[in-house]
């Protein structure tokens, strides 16, 4: 029991999920459910940097813990929750915020993508945004916390930020550590393969949802941008390609050898095409099990219910911590 680790990691409901979070997230947290103690949580606060529709919001809240679910993250072996259930992540953010310098901040890349796309809403929710991420892993001692690769720098100010409270108060944080897979932790865009796939793409042609039907995910790697060569084979300017070869190995469990081979002298059509299939099979059982759920709000609200209870039960503890050693009066 002791040497147990503890996992966290969460996924914003601003969107039906992509492969790119598939692959890069949530195929890994299900690895990790049978032998660790896994906290997985829906982050409807992180949600709000962006504008949202209210009843899309929540809407998209019950779809998206209904997609953790379908992918094989069980209830009953993991905390699922949602965050705005469990007060004390904005609570420990306000602290952290305080030991969090502007420059810091100033230097996260997803910012700068973010201002930059949403020029007319650049919010101060936006700019500590990775502060309300460091609070939800630090909340709960975490050991690891498996995410794609733009997270990256996300987790170094995670642990940046536990080492120095650690530090101006005494041990209090377990510095976390980030766990990033080999393949498929930056999925790129379809359209643009520089750019990272994110289901808030205004070009739908540009990501797979987990729920497209098989025509849609057909035509949409049918499309995708590769180049002018025509072998399928990895190499440097060859982005597309690479993104594809990357996507059928995360399907397939083939390596780049065995797919240079089978593909050899048969161009991109035909790759194209391997691709879209396996893929559509890989989401097809997460598909059925997904349109089971949403058909049952009620058992999904006694997913959150049950998650809430003991995630504020686990959170609490670190966040009484905290109030005492910044030196609040506890009554
Ligand atoms: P948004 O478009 O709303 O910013 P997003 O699609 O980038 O969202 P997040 O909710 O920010 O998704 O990310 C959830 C998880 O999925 C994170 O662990 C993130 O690293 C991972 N992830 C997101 N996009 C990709 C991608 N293209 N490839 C691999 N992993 C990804
Ligand atoms: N910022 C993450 C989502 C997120 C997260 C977390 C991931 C919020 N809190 C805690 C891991 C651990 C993103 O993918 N944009």
């Amino acid at each position: 029991m002791e040497d147990k680790k503890i996992i966290f990691s969460g996924v914003q409901p601003s969107g039906i999920l992509t492969i790119g979070n598939y692959l890069g997230a949530l195929i890994n947290w299900a690895k990790f459910q049978d032998e660790n103690n896994c906290i997985f949580c829906v982050v409807d606060q992180h949600a709000i940097t962006i504008k949202q529709v209210p009843a899309e919001l929540r809407r998209r809240t019950y779809e998206t813990l209904a997609i953790y679910i379908a992918c094989g993250i069980d209830p009953e072996k993991c905390t699922l929750f949602v965050q705005s259930h469990v007060p004390a992540h904005a609570e420990l953010a306000w602290i952290l915020n305080c030991s969090t310098m502007f420059g810091e901040l100033s230097r996260m890349t997803q910012f700068k993508d973010k201002s930059k796309r949403h020029h007319d809403n650049i919010n101060a929710g936006l700019f500590t945004y990775p502060v309300l991420m460091a609070a939800d892993i630090l909340l709960y001692q975490t050991d690891l916390v498996p995410v794609g690769q733009d997270q990256q720098q996300h987790i170094e100010l995670a642990r940046d930020v536990a080492a120095r409270f650690n530090q101006s108060y005494s041990e209090t944080f377990k510095i976390p550590v980030g766990f990033i897979p080999k393949t498929g932790a930056r999925v790129m865009s379809l359209q643009d393969p520089l750019k990272k796939m994110s289901k808030s793409d205004e070009n739908v042609n540009g990501f797979v949802s987990l729920l497209d039907d098989k025509d849609t995910i057909m035509r949409k790697f049918r499309r995708a941008v590769t180049d002018s060569d025509t072998c399928v084979r990895r190499g440097e300017g060859k982005d597309g390609i690479n993104n594809l070869m990357s996507i059928y190995s995360c399907f397939t469990g083939k390596t780049d050898e065995e797919t240079e081979k089978e593909f050899d002298g048969r161009g991109y059509g035909e790759f194209k095409e391997a691709v879209g299939i396996a893929c559509a099979e890989g989401l097809a059982p997460i598909q059925e099990k997904f349109k089971e759920l949403m058909n049952d709000k009620a058992y999904l609200e006694g997913v959150m219910r049950k998650g809430a209870e003991e995630a504020n039960r686990m959170a609490r503890k670190t966040l009484s911590k905290v109030y005492r050693k910044v030196g609040f009066v506890g009554l």
